[in-house]
């Protein structure tokens, strides 16, 4: 029976760290939910925001990109979308006194958690490097003084436009708009750093970068796998879907090197009747504590033992388990991938795993038994030197019994911000294809470059290096989100212009530039007014599903603009002479899209169809069986050489419970048991013995003699031998920017390879 908590009794107590024996969602979730309420909206709390949270007419919840169950109206209740919405609703304020009373300097002392805690922006900035003070400018001296930054470089490829995925598909697709008019696809992405394996890796072996399932699917599912994601925290909304499928007996097949609560037990806040009663719904039916970094061997684990079976089976003249009539008339590559994965040795699959060959066989088992399997996976398999290559041995095994196309089946990655996926669907991607080049030039009568841009890797070394002059920033806290912040933080501040487009102050905007902005923006739970009247804007889930998200609060103060309305006051201060009516596209949304449904065919009628309830799905080939590959075909990849073996012990970083990746809402991680802290190093126990290491002593982690996470607290934790891991975005400074997947520059946030020392 599964352990179900760190194993810690016998050790002397270490303050902040106790076991937590409760099941995901449950009480504890609505205590969370109070405590956000009280700490952000205070006494008097206006909640009339949580309760419009995913309804059909209210916003879309900036928690996650988990889909709405289409045909309900219920209030879908979450706890992380909770603290999401009060952190944005908040009545705390960043004002003209607060940066009176802060220089920069003084606010650099500041941890994440207090910058965001302050409040919510409320005018322009500008900051003034004879006081170290950002002081209020107006919005139109703000936009000149943009326009002026961008018309003083030398080239247009000199402007890094960074995209965030909480921006709507209309403030996305005018932003790509105006950087294509400006002349640059320089567009780094949030997406560059999460799921960028998946749109290289997906795109090659099924021809579309994307999940093929959708909701319904997993209430026909015979079997999923959940391997490196943590819904319990990430995507909370999803343990409704996977009780339900528990409950009807699917078997839930983790892999995970920690043992995470959310995919253990849950007790669903939504139901009286079950808070009520006692126990838990039990989620996974088996739990295999893969190593980090060990996904890859494991998978070609399951694959072989797949093989054997399948061997075995027509030996005994069975039909055999894999599916050839699909593999024979949509795919390409079965010989190759076999040999490969056959002259594979147990011995190096166990060590590279950290699993026993019996538990891998025992995953093929559940595997092949099962007519329609599901497999999810998030950064635990994307954030890796393979992860390209994770990818696709996931889509492989998912193909060897031809579990595309039909109900129930298919390939689910977990994505991460709330609009990440439409934000690439509708242009802010570096490597833009012709077509849609073509059709975007010819609907606005502009010459977009062709010559390819910079993912966020490349921008941020074009930036250290000092050939990338100019930042804008469409949301999120690059300078923090990205590895290597010895690099970045010094690249940053070598900028001639950076502009930031925040719904709140963060650690990015005190790397001033010679010239530095701060653009206050409504957020997705606003009013968002135009000379056309309210407006609303649109998103796309993790499952293709485009709706519509309708703010209603009154706005954190009178001078804030929307994104689309801040893109289209830059462009026009940038761009005098464009062609594009700017104000005409922002006085009514509606025109927006139509542009979008002019560039993307897929968007045809897009008016009407986001207006019916709940949206409409994207085009996604191989939920139909149909490959846009260039031969039209699946393909089942090699994984060609493995990950080199390292005998140090492999780091993960991971986020908490209270966070919001580089947003730290508090400091407790419920369900890892950790309470007012997140100086913490989580152990396996053996290694932990191996190395002399107690539980609580203070440790140095060090990654080189030049990256080194000093004082961490080290505990025994339920987390696979061989690995560690620590909390993001403390434990950045461990990895160098240059640590990345080579085919889709993911960076290797997830495979740290490090040494353990007492603290110095
Ligand atoms: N509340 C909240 N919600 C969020 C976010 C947030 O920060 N807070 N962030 C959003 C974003 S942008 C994203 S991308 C998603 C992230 O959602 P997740 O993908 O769940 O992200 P992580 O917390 O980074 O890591 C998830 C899991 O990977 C496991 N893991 C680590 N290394 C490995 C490995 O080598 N192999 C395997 N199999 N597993 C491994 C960890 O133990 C952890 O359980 O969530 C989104 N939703
Ligand atoms: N070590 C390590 N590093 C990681 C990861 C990891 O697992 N480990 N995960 C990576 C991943 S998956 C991602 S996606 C990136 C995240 O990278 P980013 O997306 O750049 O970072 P966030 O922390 O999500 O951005 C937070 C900021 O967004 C702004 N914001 C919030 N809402 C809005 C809005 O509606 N509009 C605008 N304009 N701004 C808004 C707020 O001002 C807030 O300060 O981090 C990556 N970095
Ligand atoms: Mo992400």
């Amino acid at each position: 029976m599964a352990q179900d908590g760190p194993k810690i009794d016998d050790d002397a107590p270490v303050p902040g760290v106790a076991p937590y024996d409760g099941p995901a969602g449950g009480w504890g979730a609505l205590r969370g939910v109070a405590v956000a309420i009280k700490d952000q909206m205070g006494a008097s709390a206006d909640t009339r925001a949580l309760l419009q949270m995913n309804q059909p007419d209210g916003f879309d919840c900036p928690g996650c990109a988990w889909p709405d169950p289409r045909h309900t109206s219920s209030f879908e209740f979450c706890e992380n979308g909770a603290k999401a919405v009060t952190w944005e609703a908040t009545p705390k304020r960043v004002d003209p006194d607060f940066f009176a009373s802060h220089s920069v300097s003084d606010l650099w002392d500041w941890s994440d958690h207090r910058l965001e805690d302050a409040g919510r922006l409320t005018q322009p900035l500008r900051y003034d490097p004879a006081t170290d003070h950002y002081t209020p400018i107006g919005w139109d001296e703000a936009m000149a003084r943009i326009g002026a930054g961008l018309n003083a470089l030398d080239h247009a490829d000199r402007a890094e436009f960074y995209c965030s995925g909480r921006a709507s598909n209309e403030a996305a697709f005018l932003y790509q708009l105006f950087a294509r008019a400006f002349g640059t696809n320089n567009f780094p992405d949030c997406s560059n750093m999460c799921h960028e394996a998946t749109s290289v890796g997906l795109a090659k072996s099924i021809g579309l970068g994307k999940g093929s399932v959708t909701l319904e699917d997993f209430d026909h599912a015979d079997a999923i796998f959940c391997i490196g994601h943590n819904p319990g925290t990430n995507h909370p909304r999803m343990l409704s879907t996977l009780a339900a499928a528990a409950k009807r007996g699917a078997p839930i097949i983790v892999a995970n090197p920690m043992r995470e609560r959310g995919l253990e037990r849950f007790k669903s806040p939504q139901h009286p009747t079950e808070m009520l009663a006692p126990g838990a719904t039990r989620l996974a039916s088996a739990y295999h504590q893969v190593r980090v970094g060990g996904d890859l061997p494991m998978v070609q684990g399951i694959m072989k033992a797949l093989f054997a079976a399948d061997a075995a089976d027509l030996a005994a003249d069975g039909a055999g388990l894999i599916d050839r009539t699909f593999i024979a008339e949509h795919t390409v590559g079965y010989e190759a991938l076999r040999a490969e994965v056959e002259a594979q040795d147990w011995a190096a699959l166990e060590q590279g795993s950290g699993l026993t060959r019996a538990a891998m066989e025992s995953m093929a088992q559940v595997y092949a038994k099962a007519r329609n399997v599901i497999i999810c996976y998030g950064m635990g398999i994307t954030q890796h030197r393979h992860g390209t290559q994770n990818v696709q041995q996931i889509a492989n095994l998912l193909l060897l019994r031809g579990n595309f196309g039909r109900p129930g089946a298919g390939i689910c990655p977990l994505r991460g911000h709330s609009n990440v996926q439409g934000d690439r669907t509708v242009g802010i991607t570096e490597a833009p294809g012709e077509d849609m080049l073509a059709r975007l030039d010819a609907r606005f009568g502009i010459t977009s470059p062709r010559k390819h841009g910079h993912n966020a890797v490349d921008a941020l070394a074009a930036m250290a290096s000092g050939e990338a002059r100019a930042l804008i920033a469409l949301g999120g806290n690059l300078a923090v989100a990205m590895p290597d912040p010895q690099a970045c933080f010094a690249a940053f501040r070598k900028l001639d212009l950076a502009v930031h487009i925040l719904t709140k102050f963060n650690r990015s905007c005190l790397l001033p530039a010679r010239e530095t902005i701060i653009l206050p923006c409504l957020g997705r739970t606003e009013l968002d007014m135009q000379a056309g009247g309210p407006q609303w804007v649109t998103v796309e889930d993790s499952m293709s599903m485009v709706h519509a998200s309708r703010g209603r609060l009154k706005p954190a103060s009178d001078d804030l603009k929307s994104e689309p309305a801040i893109v289209a006051a830059m462009a026009k201060a940038t761009l005098p002479a464009s062609p594009i009516d700017w104000d005409g596209l922002v006085a009514d949304y509606d025109r927006i899209r139509d542009g979008i449904a002019a560039v993307y065919p897929d968007f045809h009628d897009f008016n009407q169809r986001v207006r019916v309830p709940g949206g409409f799905r994207l085009t996604v080939g191989p939920s139909q069986r149909h490959w846009p590959t260039p031969d039209g075909k699946a393909h089942l990849l090699t994984a060609g050489d493995a990950p080199a073996q390292d005998d140090r012990l492999m780091l993960a970083t991971i986020r908490s419970h209270d966070q919001y990746n580089t947003t730290i809402y508090g400091l407790n991680d419920r369900y890892r048991g950790i309470t007012g802290r997140r100086d913490i190093l989580f152990m396996n126990a053996a290694d932990m013995d191996r190395l002399g290491i107690a539980h609580g002593d203070r440790v140095d982690v060090v990654a080189a003699p030049d990256r080194i996470l000093a004082g961490q607290t080290a505990i025994r934790h339920d987390i696979a031998a061989g690995s560690v891991a620590a909390y993001y975005p403390e434990a950045n400074g461990l990895l160098p920017l240059d640590a990345h997947d080579r085919q889709s520059g993911t960076p290797a946030y997830k495979t740290i390879p490090v040494d353990i020392r007492p603290a110095a």
